[in-house]
């Protein structure tokens, strides 16, 4: 099928595809713990009866069971070698029973490895180890790919890079969201939405996790910034206990009531996930099929995104600042630490301008002596890591810039396109294929314009280029290039002009490195801020700025107000009062974000706090050196560091990266402190075994809980993943534990724990057992007479200590 034949069937009608098939094949006897793919090649019966149903109760899509068979996850069970011969088996399968009954679509999923910098896994190599299995599957031939189940946006980008790489068929990519609305990873429906189908997705949305009510609002945040369609694929509901089983109770009815309100909400193709049988999608289909297809009217996506914000770029909205400092141009400093490979300085940038009100970050690692490239990848993992805002990816070189594409975890912002044909044609195919915005150069190889007629020519050579690739209009951004009026005396008013041609005769925003009309004049500050008051007046979108000039960020809003620009005034209002008169270089005092994130606190507790690991143990010694206790300093800065990050977490104010990396940063203090301790009374507060069960081989939520609680001060004992319930209990008995913390993340293996629980009580092990993990909740720590459960690492410090007393 191609992808226009793919289009134009979603067009005409609502689209079904199949449901469940984990908790079916569960059902026609497939046990837990073993390989499925191989459970399936050894029972074929099993899917294919299965698959026949579905077909027959209306599914158009059927998918093929090559959900993990990626070499990742086979080598889990030394089946990587047969990885060709089973997604071949898989799909030929499926092909048998499909016939002309309906479509087939390989399944693509999750490896269960992270990728780096949270994991050690590189974007390239999941490309890679996704792009072996797409190809095993085109051996075969499918109608269409469906990535699903993702927690990880980036995760999805390096799936559609691998199938898009490899073959032209339509690509459906649906993620899991977590009840607070996001993925594990921070990412919101919409985010989601605007990456993937900037990427050329031909449908993107959701399935598992919640049951289809949960769905709605999730799907309307989707369906406003969606130019494709939207796939929904709820559970039957949420799952429950039932005599040891995990069941989901959601009958066809309900479920079909609930997904006529997906269906409102703007979804054009539905299945089901978890629990949900033939016969909940007989009822779909008959709920459904003959309601008219959703008409997708054209959404401009004026928007850049991280993995975890969207920065719309909205013409009459408020003045943007693009921080400017993450450049060594001009900094003797920062260029030395950047040929030391020294990645400090460049988060230390990118938390202040995020802190002063930079809405976009440049990264522009252009330098001599250094490996460009390289040190654009590395900047990109450190300030992805360190904050939330987009980044504008800033090279003139093309390898470079795609290098930074692939990897960045969002849509970037390209800078930048000029008119010279050799460069503007593979710099907007790189837009193109990773959905990036991207600025215009009004430039040509002959140099600087020497007219605003010229301007306007070039302007128009890159926009007509971009259009005849696919790409939109809205996804250009205009720079008016300014020059110093210190040499050119027209230089301020050529930008004027230049900025309201661009924004009322082309309706296109605009952009400037605000510092260079200054080049070569003294006093800058002063010329720099009275242009930006004027080009603001005029239109300027936004500026390539130090956003750390509180003059300028002050005048700027200053400027926003007088031009009566919505919400000015009270963002004016609300800046920190500044403790000197506004003058060129004064400092204001803490901006209302930095106040946010503790900057009140000793500067020990801020390391932990901002996750600076390059800082802490300085900033321990200088405590040391001045004579406070090492017991002092994990308990009135260590840990009041990590509460204020376990407060921002519970906030939604932080995400996993940052909790991961205030528990890295407080690990490496702890570490430092911990010989001194050596002599001292301070003794661990409690043994604590930990594990994931038998037959579940996901650790990230273990290994963060282990984090947690070590810098805490507990005495962990991490026995690892997939370990048996015998191994728990011996380790608990000779250590004399108080305590056990068991993780399971898939509902197959939740009833391990079960086991733990009863072999503790036979074998007289007095451990109490606290139990956390995705398909974990409080009523099934009652079911198994578990003593605790938490719903993330910060809430089981807290349940440890509660349970202690
Ligand atoms: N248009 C677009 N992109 C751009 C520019 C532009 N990217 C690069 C540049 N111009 C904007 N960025 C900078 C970065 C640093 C400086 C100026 C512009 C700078 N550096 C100081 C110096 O040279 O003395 C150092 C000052 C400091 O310590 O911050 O001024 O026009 N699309």
């Amino acid at each position: 099928m191609t992808r226009a034949d793919f289009r134009k069937l979603l067009e005409t009608r609502i689209v079904f595809i199949d449901g469940a098939t984990g908790t079916e094949l569960q059902k026609k006897g497939m046990p837990a713990g073993v390989c499925p793919e191989k459970w399936i090649i050894d029972n074929p019966w099993a899917i294919q009866e299965l698959q026949k149903d579905y077909y027959n109760s209306g599914s158009d899509i059927v998918l093929a069971p090559t959900f993990t068979a990626s070499r990742i996850k086979l080598a889990e069970y030394g089946l990587e070698d047969k990885l060709v011969e089973m997604n071949r088996k898989l799909v030929a399968l499926t092909r048998e029973v499909a016939g002309e009954k309906g479509l087939v679509a390989a399944d693509i999923s999750m490896t269960g490895k992270q990728l780096f910098p949270l994991g050690d896994l590189m974007f390239e190599d999941l490309v890679d180890c996704y792009k072996e299995q797409v190809a095993a599957i085109m051996q075969e031939g499918v109608d269409l790919f469906v990535v699903e189940t993702m927690m990880s946006l980036q995760e999805c980008r390096a799936a559609v890079l691998a199938i898009k790489e490899t073959c032209d068929l339509p690509i459906i990519v649906s993620l899991t969201f977590n009840p607070d609305g996001k993925t594990l990873y921070g990412t919101s429906p919409d985010t989601a939405m605007i990456v993937l189908e900037s990427m050329g997705v031909d449908c993107v949305g959701m399935n598992c996790s919640t049951g289809p009510e949960d769905m709605v609002h999730l799907v309307e945040q989707m369906a406003a910034v969606a130019n494709i369609p939207i796939i929904v694929k709820p559970n039957a509901g949420l799952p429950e206990l039932e005599d040891g089983k995990t069941v989901y109770k959601m009958g066809p009815v309900e479920f079909a009531d609930a997904c006529e309100k997906l269906y409102e909400a703007g979804a054009s193709l539905f299945g089901g996930c978890c629990g949900s049988t033939p016969a909940h999608i007989s009822e779909l289909v008959k709920r459904l099929k003959n309601r008219p297809q959703h008409k997708i009217s054209y959404k401009p996506l004026r928007v850049v995104t991280s993995e975890r914000m969207n920065t719309w770029i909205d013409l009459d909205g408020p003045f943007m600042v693009i921080g400017e400092r993450i450049n060594p141009t001009g900094k003797k400093k920062f260029q030395a630490s950047l040929l030391e490979g020294s990645m400090e300085m460049v988060v230390d940038f990118a938390r202040e301008q995020e802190e002063k009100g930079a809405n976009i970050l440049d990264v522009n690692m252009g330098m001599n002596g250094i490996d460009e490239k390289k040190m654009m990848l590395e900047s990109i993992y450190e300030v992805t890591s360190a904050v939330d805002l987009p980044l504008c990816l800033d090279t003139s070189h093309v390898d470079v810039m795609e290098a930074a594409l692939r990897i960045y975890p969002g849509r970037a912002l390209i800078n930048s396109i000029s008119a010279e044909k050799e460069k503007m044609e593979p710099m907007l195919a790189l837009a193109k294929k990773y959905g990036a915005m991207f600025i215009t150069l009004p430039l040509s190889g002959a140099g600087l314009p020497k007219d605003i007629d010229e301007k306007k020519q070039h302007i128009g050579t890159v926009l007509a280029a971009a259009e005849s690739i696919g790409l939109h209009k809205e996804d250009a951004v205009i720079d008016v290039l300014v020059q110093t009026v210190g040499a050119e005396g027209t230089a301020g008013l050529q930008c004027f002009e230049t900025i309201e041609y661009c924004k009322n005769e082309l309706d296109l925003p605009t952009v400037c490195g605000l510092s260079n009309i200054s080049f070569g004049m003294p006093n800058r500050p002063y010329v720099n801020a009275t242009y930006l008051t004027i080009a603001v007046s005029k239109g300027l979108t936004m500026a390539i700025a130090n956003p750390n000039q509180d003059m300028l960020m002050y005048q700027a809003a200053a400027a926003d107000t007088l031009m009566n620009k919505s919400g000015a005034l009270e963002k004016y209002s609300s800046l920190p009062v500044l403790e000197t008169k506004a003058s060129a270089g004064a400092k204001a005092t803490d901006s209302p974000k930095a106040l946010e994130a503790g900057a009140d606190l000793s500067p020990v507790a801020q390391c932990v706090v901002k996750g600076k690991k390059e800082q802490i143990v300085g900033e321990i010694q200088k405590l040391l050196d001045a004579g406070v206790e090492p017991q002092v300093i994990i308990e009135e800065h260590l840990i009041k560091g990590i509460n204020v990050v376990g407060d921002l977490y519970d906030k939604k104010k932080y995400f996993l990266p940052q909790l991961i990396a205030g528990a890295n940063a407080m690990e490496i203090g702890m570490k430092h402190i911990e010989p001194l301790l050596a002599n001292d009374s301070a003794e661990a507060k409690a043994t604590i075994v930990i594990a994931t069960v038998e037959g579940d081989i996901h650790d990230i939520g273990k290994n963060l809980v282990a984090l947690m609680l070590k810098n805490y001060g507990y005495n962990v004992v991490d026995l690892g993943k997939d370990v048996p319930a015998e191994t728990i209990i011996d380790k608990a008995v000779e250590l004399n534990a108080e305590f056990i913390g068991l993780s399971a993340l898939m509902t197959t293996t939740m009833m391990r724990m079960d086991d733990v629980v009863k072999l503790a009580k036979d074998k007289g092990c007095k451990a109490q057992i606290v139990i956390g993990g995705a398909c974990i909740n409080e009523s099934f720590k009652d079911e198994i007479n578990a003593d605790g459960y938490s719903a993330d690492a910060a809430e089981c410090v807290k349940l440890i200590q509660r349970l202690l007393k």
